[in-house]
């Protein structure tokens, strides 16, 4: 059923020029997307197809040599967990299982011998480091203060749909005067509701994406503690907090967050990083409707301007970010047709064009791509009447509904994923919306 890295056409092209030009021995390769995105399984197909010595074109261009092997080592840093490679193997080839949620940093490093044209033996030393792309869309956080951050979630809450999901915590939060004196209990209760808030957003349903702060969503060790426990208020235009009130409160523990969360990740991690790949669940947002692709646009616009954001903050200048090389990858391109493989490449640009401009000006180059890790489908002609209609064939998932039947997890199911918009290369946002709402829903053969 599953085919590590099937050669979907368009994930070699960028990936070898992506790989070109490493002149330097070791390289740090950050992998990010947001949740559910395919960083696991994206990284584990990369590692496999590498230490099997497969043909997977990523280092073919490698000083257009060839590999002579590739083998993983012990990783360098003593406090990152290790990427669990062997486990997430297991799960997919002999169990075949889609790995579990992973909600924290790893990193797994890969020794790679290869000989040059010229007939040299040369080493790379490739460290790859997955973590949530939640975490990106943190470090805007670090040059705002918590009045600039408060006003505009609360901004950002009261348009749809997101205002339904914070009904409850727009209630709650009418009821607390910024300049009255801080009461533990209130800020529980408004962190609580403004964390359901956020975790609504995330639900299918909305699909939404631009949801700092990251680890209100995925709180790990920090789970309870006063620097995950506050959340936006209505504040006046200017002025300074009371000593002692609730604004004062909810304004220390932001500015702890900041200090105990975001700081660190980006002097530790993301300005260590030499390359990036960001996955895109693109499909999952065209899916969800115009409201959702929308978001992602937002959400990538703000995981690419931190990208920029930390050059030009005092903490850039400091730990100078050195990534120089960003690849957009849209994912999961197997529920597509192949033809539909540079629609889909093309949306992901579109929506990101904006965004891409800029980070261009600081100085880093970008691709993007659609690239399918894993085959989990096959395709079909399918002749109805007269016609012929390229179909998806595969499993769905247990449980998982379909043109209003549910699967167990066994039976196969044809889809016809439909037409995605051709032209994006002048279409604005809106026209994206509008062409995606008016796409015909998968149908059920
Ligand atoms: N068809 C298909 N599905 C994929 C592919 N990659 C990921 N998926 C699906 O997407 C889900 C999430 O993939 P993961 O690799 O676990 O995603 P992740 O970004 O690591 O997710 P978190 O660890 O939860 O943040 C999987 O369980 C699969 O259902 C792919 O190449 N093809
Ligand atoms: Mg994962």
């Amino acid at each position: 059923m599953f085919e590590f890295f099937e050669q979907i056409r368009l994930a070699g092209r960028a990936f070898s020029e992506f790989s070109t030009a490493l002149f330097n021995p070791t390289i740090r390769l950050g992998v990010t997307g947001l949740s559910r995105a395919g960083k696991t399984v994206f990284i584990t197909a990369l590692i496999h197809a590498l230490t099997r010595g497969g043909r997977f074109p990523v280092f073919e261009a490698l000083a257009t040599g060839r590999i002579a092997r590739a083998q993983l080592s012990p990783q360098p840093d003593d406090a990152v967990p290790r990427f669990d490679y062997e486990g997430h193997v297991e799960a997919l080839v002999n169990k075949r299982n889609w790995p579990d949620s992973t909600r924290q940093i790893s990193e797994l490093r890969v020794i790679i011998d290869y000989q040059s044209l010229s007939g040299y033996e040369n080493s790379l030393t490739l460290d790859i480091v997955d973590y949530p792309g939640e975490w990106l869309l943190d470090l805007p956080l670090l040059d705002k203060s918590y009045e600039a951050w408060s006003a505009e979630s609360l901004k950002l809450s009261r348009m749809p749909p997101r205002d339904r999901a914070a009904a409850a915590w727009h209630a709650h939060l009418a009821t607390l005067k910024p300049d009255d004196a801080a009461d533990e209990q209130a800020i529980l209760a408004a962190s609580r509701l403004f964390t359901e808030y956020l975790h609504a957003c995330r639900d299918v349903n909305y699909g939404m994406s631009l949801l700092p702060p990251g680890r209100f969503l995925m709180p790990g060790e920090l789970a309870g503690s006063p620097a995950l426990t506050f959340a936006p208020l209505d504040l006046p235009g200017d002025g300074l907090p009371p000593p002692g009130s609730l604004w004062a409160m909810m304004q220390r523990r932001y500015d702890a967050y900041i200090d105990i969360v975001v700081r660190p990740f980006f002097r530790d991690h993301f300005a260590r990083l030499d390359r990036q790949i960001v996955l895109v669940d693109a499909m999952a947002a065209i899916n969800a409707g115009p409201e959702a692709v929308h978001d992602l646009e937002g959400a990538l616009a703000a995981v690419l301007d931190s990208f920029h954001v930390g050059r030009k903050t005092f903490w850039g200048t400091l730990f100078r970010p050195q990534i120089d090389r960003i690849l957009l990858a849209a994912t999961k391109a197997d529920h597509l047709h192949h033809k539909s493989h540079d629609r889909l490449e093309g949306i992901l640009r579109a929506l990101t064009a904006k965004a891409i401009a800029r980070v261009e000006g600081v100085g880093a180059e970008i691709d993007v791509i659609a690239l399918a890790a894993i085959r989990a489908t096959r395709e079909a002609e399918i002749r109805t009447g007269g016609e012929t209609l390229d179909a998806i064939i595969g499993v769905p998932e247990k449980g998982e509904t379909i043109g209003g039947q549910t699967f167990d997890g066994v039976a196969e199911a044809a889809v016809f994923p439909g037409e995605l918009p051709a032209d994006t290369s002048r279409a604005t946002r809106e026209r994206i919306s509008e062409v995606l709402s008016g796409r015909p829903p998968a149908e059920l053969w």
